[in-house]
């Protein structure tokens, strides 16, 4: 597939994935959802890649939704074309770690991608926020559900009902972010973490992904049982035989292609 939304760079391990559409502020339309899910399915089934990042422009990492694409859609519209979710979970389905590298606005449907992905790295000029009330929608993909999961209730309805904004400052504060950097060091930050995480057994940190994500869907019991079958199930991978006996051989473990 050709992408006209999507900038893709390989940087050894870890694929990079820019969301294209400068002139609209990255607004994500349906072309370039398709373009993400197959872009990710792609890197994900892709035995050289360790690690994604899905990252935007120095202006905007993506401000929403397109308005202007789904501005005169009626409810009949939207319900029987099931309208922009069915190509916006994909990126839910990858089993690889995702990091959100994030410049500018990540706004609506923006800041709900971002969440979607396993942690997001700020630059300080990042600026997050779920403004949909103000152009007459709730949050569509994720954002009621996801912010309070992330951010507690009372924040979650501050950024909600009053459309505000926060700065990336805010953001880490509140865990909404896990780092923030100077805007010109945002790139290489999202590298050198992806390229570590690429660096390590990627069969592991799906089983690791796939824990983490199960403690959002279940009771803590039900995910400490699930965690503890993953665990056991590590054992069947060669990365525990290297990196427990390079651990006991006082070398460094080879995880390549583990
Ligand atoms: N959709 C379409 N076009 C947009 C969007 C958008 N979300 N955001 C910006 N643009 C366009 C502008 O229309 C403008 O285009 P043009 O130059 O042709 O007029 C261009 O980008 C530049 O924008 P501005 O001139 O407005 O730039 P400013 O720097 O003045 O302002 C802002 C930047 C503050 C980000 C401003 O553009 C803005 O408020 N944008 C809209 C933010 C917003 O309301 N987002 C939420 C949209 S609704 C949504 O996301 C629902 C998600 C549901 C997902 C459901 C999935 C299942």
């Amino acid at each position: 597939m050709q992408y006209e939304d999507l900038i893709i760079e390989i940087h050894d391990k870890v694929a990079l994935i820019r969301l294209n559409r400068p002139k609209a502020l990255n607004a994500l339309n349906e072309r370039m959802m398709n373009e993400l899910g197959d872009a990710l399915y792609k890197f994900d089934a892709d035995a050289n890649i360790g690690c994604i990042i899905l990252t935007g422009s120095e202006k905007a990492f993506a401000a929403g939704a397109d308005i202007a694409a789904m501005a005169d859609y009626t409810y009949p519209d939207t319900y029987k074309d099931n309208y922009i979710t069915r190509n916006w979970e994909h990126i839910l389905r990858v089993r690889k770690p995702v990091i959100g590298a994030v410049a500018g606005y990540a706004l609506g449907g923006g800041c709900e991608l971002a969440m979607m992905c396993d942690f997001i790295i700020a630059s300080d000029n990042a600026k997050f926020g779920q403004p949909e009330i103000k152009v007459g929608v709730t949050p569509g993909a994720g954002g009621t559900q996801r912010l309070p999961r992330t951010i507690g209730k009372a924040k979650a309805m501050d950024l909600l009902l009053t459309a505000r904004t926060i700065d990336a400052a805010e953001a880490e504060r509140i865990g909404l972010v896990s780092r923030v950097v100077p805007a010109d060091k945002l790139m290489d930050e999202a590298l050198s973490a992806a390229a570590t995480i690429a660096a390590m057994p990627t069969s592991v940190a799906m089983l690791i992904k796939d824990a983490v994500n199960r403690a959002f869907e279940t009771t803590l019991t039900e995910g400490v049982a699930y965690e503890r079958r993953l665990f056991h199930a590590a054992f069947g991978t060669p990365a525990q035989k290297e990196g427990m006996h390079a651990f006991l051989e006082k070398r460094l473990p080879k995880f390549e292609g583990l």
